[in-house]
């Protein structure tokens, strides 16, 4: 009877001894991030998040709407906290490895960019591309595929914006979001691809132009 106890809690324990856990602080020094920010988690793991001062959540999102909760997805709720209170906290167990999106609802704190994510993709979908798209306004999403559009290009990468945005159409669809941000977005990759690449062209015109010029002068 005790040796069968004694097994009985043995077994219990292996799934906890296996599983990790990992801290994420929520607004540390009254900062508008999660620290860390991304966190690569086994299934059975559990992400714990302790809240900082003032009013925060944790909201889960998609990839495709950083800024909007997504339906019946996780949400702490708002966790008021004052200086030297108890500690609150909010735990996700992770379910399976396809990513998770997370922001905080408090008023423009996603739009500063105060996301978090749980096994992002190092490519494609990655963690960086929601964290500027939530920047460019997250929910909306025409404008969101503008504004991260025109940061490709300006940083040069061209090529990433496609695969950033048929990606990020492709991954609203299964959530069963409106068609309308995947045909938005596509339509904004293609938009962006041909600003950037006339952008180029203008811009070659312009500098043959003033080379001609100037050798008009000279002779
Ligand atoms: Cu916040």
């Amino acid at each position: 009877m005790i040796s069968s106890m004694k097994l009985a809690i043995a077994l219990t324990a292996i799934p906890a001894a296996l599983a990790a856990s990992f801290d994420v602080q929520v607004a540390p020094g009254g900062q508008l991030v999660f620290t860390p920010n991304t966190v690569t988690a086994a299934v059975g793991d559990t992400v714990n998040f302790t809240f900082n001062p003032a009013n925060h959540t944790v909201t889960q999102s998609t990839f495709a709407t950083p800024c909007t909760p997504s339906d019946g997805g996780l949400d702490s709720g708002f966790k008021p906290v004052t200086a030297g209170g108890d500690p609150v906290t909010f735990q996700v167990t992770v379910a399976a490895t396809t990513p998770m999106w997370f922001f905080c609802k408090q008023s423009n704190h996603c739009a500063q960019g105060m996301v978090f994510a749980i096994n992002p993709p190092a490519t494609g979908n990655t963690f960086d591309a929601f964290q500027a798209n939530a920047e460019g306004g997250g929910s909306a999403s025409p404008s969101g595929a503008s504004a991260s559009g025109a940061a490709s290009a300006s940083s040069g990468a061209s090529a990433a914006s496609p695969s950033a945005q048929a990606s990020g159409g492709g991954s609203s669809n299964p959530t069963g979001s409106a068609p309308a941000p995947s045909g938005s977005g596509s339509g904004g990759s293609g938009g962006s691809g041909n600003a950037a690449v006339s952008a180029r062209g203008a811009g070659l015109i312009g500098v043959t132009g003033l080379v001609a010029a100037l050798v008009t002068l000279l002779l």
